[in-house]
């Protein structure tokens, strides 16, 4: 034979790397050992994460399926073809762009389609539970353009579309933008869309949290009523961690095209590509749809346990995946609350509350999600008692005993609920 023959023995990571190895196994057991109640996560699956993890990493692919910049893109082409195929099914949308590396990226490909630096856009107050990259002065939304908010009703604690529109008369923004981190309640997207007509002002919609709820049928959809759609695929959608748009106008989607590649992104991740592909097609089969209405009624569950133990909630409760604790009248911070939760072997994220007095490191709330443990398998009696814990450590924060026993139970829970991927 002309050419030798190379045998490649594989090592395997520990050999290779023991640092990072040792970082993994650590996360592992955290995974594993804890609860995940942080309302952006979730668990991929095992599949997802396995073509995440493809040597579809080794492939640049500028440009889009048919006309690359690269040769050897045949195959990267019928993934991304996969991926945009079933992510216009599951929406019911026109035209589908899947190679936002994240939300944000996806929010800038937009706002970079439709605007001009300095031109206005108008989000939710990030106090109120909106996103940095809806036009916060720290982020490029607001040092690129024009930021101006509205706010939730304090007094009713949602949106309100006379406020709003209030709002939008007064300051004439080009783009309007709907879609929050940290609000309970399902969203009128037709609303948005009326106020937008009136006053000839485009509405995106960032999805990004309810994608997953949309996708299974639990929350109304906005692609009927936004110019755009923008999501993340890792929250309640739980797929690999990126980003996607979508909109019903060929004009519109031509727009996205050029501004993601060669706008504001270079070779596009196929791995990723490729496992938001099969994300989309577990999302497509009907187990999905069982999966979003469980989201909704463990999150019933914990409302009801903490109305029943006197802990506030914001708007009183939740119609979607996540609940807003407000700990303003019971002389507690988010911060510590989040620390003794940690302590305990449960994982949330503090949070700034509608009317906030504390900074963001600091916090009056925390948030509280039911999307990954939900996938893990847990049910109302799980989520029954992970509320009276939830309790006990918010009414006793710095009792180490109470802390350290409720992580006991906690570990012996979690015993009986293995992670999707557990070997991964
Ligand atoms: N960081 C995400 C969240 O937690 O809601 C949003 O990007």
């Amino acid at each position: 034979m002309f050419f030798q023959k190379h045998k490649r023995k594989s090592k395997d990571l520990k050999q290779i790397d023991p640092d990072i190895f040792y970082w993994i196994q650590q996360e592992r057991k955290r995974q594993k050992e804890g609860l995940e109640l942080i309302a952006s996560e979730n668990y991929a699956s095992p599949a997802v994460c396995r073509v995440q993890g493809s040597l579809l990493t080794n492939k640049y692919a500028e440009g889009y399926p048919g006309k690359r910049y690269y040769g050897g893109c045949k195959y990267v082409d019928e993934c991304e073809i996969l991926a945009i195929e079933r992510l216009k099914q599951l929406f019911q949308v026109n035209h589908a762009n899947v190679q936002a590396h994240s939300g944000s990226q996806a929010n800038m490909a937009v706002f970079l389609s439709e605007l001009k630096p300095g031109d206005k856009i108008m989000g939710l107050d990030l106090f109120h539970g909106g996103h940095l990259t809806h036009g916060s002065p720290v982020n490029f939304s607001g040092l690129l353009f024009q930021s101006v908010f509205y706010t939730l009703n304090l007094e009713t604690e949602l949106l309100d579309f006379n406020q709003i529109e209030d709002q939008v008369k007064k300051e004439r923004p080009k783009l309007m933008i709907a879609g929050y981190s940290a609000y309970p309640r399902i969203i009128d997207f037709k609303a948005f869309r009326q106020i937008a007509d009136r006053y000839n002002c485009l509405l995106l919609v960032d999805m990004a949290h309810i994608a997953g709820l949309v996708a299974g049928g639990v929350h109304p959809s906005p692609v009927p009523y936004a110019d755009y759609v923008t999501s993340t695929t890792h929250k309640t959608l739980r797929g690999p961690r990126g980003g996607f748009i979508l909109c019903q106008d060929s004009l519109k989607e031509k727009k996205i095209k050029s501004k993601i590649f060669p706008g504001i992104q270079g070779g596009p991740l196929q791995h990723v590509i490729a496992a938001k592909a099969v994300a989309f097609k577990e999302a497509l089969d009907p187990s999905f749809k069982i999966y979003a209405q469980q989201i909704i009624k463990n999150t019933k569950v914990l409302e009801k346990v903490f109305q029943k133990q006197g802990i506030k909630m914001r708007t009183g409760g939740s119609d979607n995946h996540l609940l807003l604790l407000d700990f303003s009248q019971l002389g507690v911070t988010g911060k510590q609350i989040e620390e003794s939760l940690e302590k305990a072997g449960i994982t949330v994220n503090k949070n700034t509350v509608p009317g906030e007095k504390r900074s963001p490191f600091v916090t009056s709330g925390i948030r509280i999600g039911t999307a990954a443990l939900t996938t893990r398998g847990m049910k109302e009696t799980e989520m029954e008692q992970i509320g009276l814990w939830i309790s006990k450590v918010i009414y006793n924060p710095s009792n180490e005993e109470i802390l350290s026993k409720t992580h006991q139970e906690v570990k012996e829970l979690c015993q009986g609920f293995p992670l999707p991927t557990d070997d991964l």
